[in-house]
């Protein structure tokens, strides 16, 4: 072959089938990327996000986490999703501030649940304290990716209740199909239970819409409840979110509000991986008893409070039914893609 054919064969060729060539190969490329890839690595994608809510919608896995940077610029949430654990898609701006009326700051640790054939996505505003406006709210689409739209034109719950700041809400959905909220900050824990429509607070038989359920002493925000074999897992974070010493314990209980026996801590520090590890949540594989903790934790170089980042590792239930405690690693989690139910 002359040197001028080699040439042409190896340039790429101009105008549009140039770019469509390169375009075919970067996706080759990618896609061999992704296949080699054998697990998720942690952290499970870039950026600073925090308080990740995982969840299984519409076949795939989930994590919608808070976006962490200074109260002021927390003006939106991106959501994440994956089908197989390893490989995560981003989802950007599925809601933003120009959606939230009453939002001004601080949008926070989103839940969400799927219910009525949507998707309702709660969340904290403002940072909110007595006597402002702020709090819980709850946006509502027709997609897990959005966009969601604030559904009330205000705070679900603004009122401090109990010492309870209104934020980090978790939405449970009991057997019975009865949905309750667990939340608050400011070391108090309330339940309330919800409406069928997801779009208001039914007050409990004694006339009162909140009780409290502080499980422990140490409870500081981020509340999660899981059931298992009949047993109400309850877990939540203690310590300071922007110190090392953030962790996660749990309590188990015959019902969804105590009496709580306290268990101890699952998720803390780890000196040769990461500090600050919290504000978690778990997925469960659908048909499987194999759960996965989504969790943030902070580099161990780094101290700016908000460089939190989102990782997953195993949860493992002994055979007792306790916990056993989460090892973190970098390597992350293997593949694991949902089976379709027929
Ligand atoms: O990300 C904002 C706040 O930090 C959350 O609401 C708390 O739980 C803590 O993680």
């Amino acid at each position: 072959m002359k040197s001028e054919e080699l040439k042409t064969l190896f340039s790429p060729p101009k105008g549009s089938w140039g770019v469509f060539l390169l375009l075919a190969l970067a996706c080759i490329v990618s896609t061999a990327d992704a296949k080699k890839k054998k697990t998720s690595g942690n952290p499970i994608f870039e950026g600073w996000y925090a308080d990740p809510e995982g969840a299984v919608l519409d076949g795939k896995y989930w994590v919608f986490p808070t976006f962490s940077a200074p109260y002021d610029e927390q003006l939106h949430f991106d959501a994440f999703s994956s089908k197989d654990l390893v490989n995560w898609t981003k989802h950007e701006n599925i809601i933003t501030k120009q959606d939230i009326p009453w939002l001004r700051r601080a949008l926070w640790a989103p839940a969400i649940i799927e219910a009525n054939n949507k998707y309702y996505l709660f969340f904290g505003g403002n940072d909110v304290h007595e006597g402002e406006v702020g709090g819980i709210g709850v946006a509502v689409s027709d997609k897990p990716e959005g966009p969601y739209k604030d559904a009330l034109g205000k705070p679900l719950i603004n009122e401090i209740v109990n010492g309870a700041q209104p934020i980090d809400q978790f939405v449970f959905r009991d057997d019975d199909g009865q949905y309750y909220m667990f939340y608050g900050g400011w070391r108090h824990c309330n339940v309330c239970k919800l409406s069928p429509d997801l779009l208001s607070i039914v007050p409990w038989e004694d006339g009162q819409k909140f009780h409290e359920v502080t499980p422990s002493k140490e409870y500081v925000e981020g509340p999660f409840m899981l059931k298992r074999n009949g047993k109400y897992y309850f877990m939540w974070s203690q310590g300071g979110w922007t110190g090392p010493d953030y962790c996660v314990a749990y309590a188990i209980s015959d019902t969804p509000f105590g009496p709580f026996k306290l268990k101890g801590k699952i998720l803390q520090r780890d000196e040769s991986i990461a500090r600050g590890a919290g504000h978690h949540s778990v997925i469960k594989v659908p048909g499987k008893d194999e759960y996965y903790i989504i969790y943030h934790r902070r580099p161990l170089e780094e101290t700016d409070g908000n460089h939190r980042v989102t990782c997953i590792d195993r949860l493992i239930f002994n055979p007792d039914g306790t916990i056993a405690p989460v090892k973190m690693t970098f390597e992350g989690v293997k593949r694991n893609k949902i089976k379709k139910t027929p």
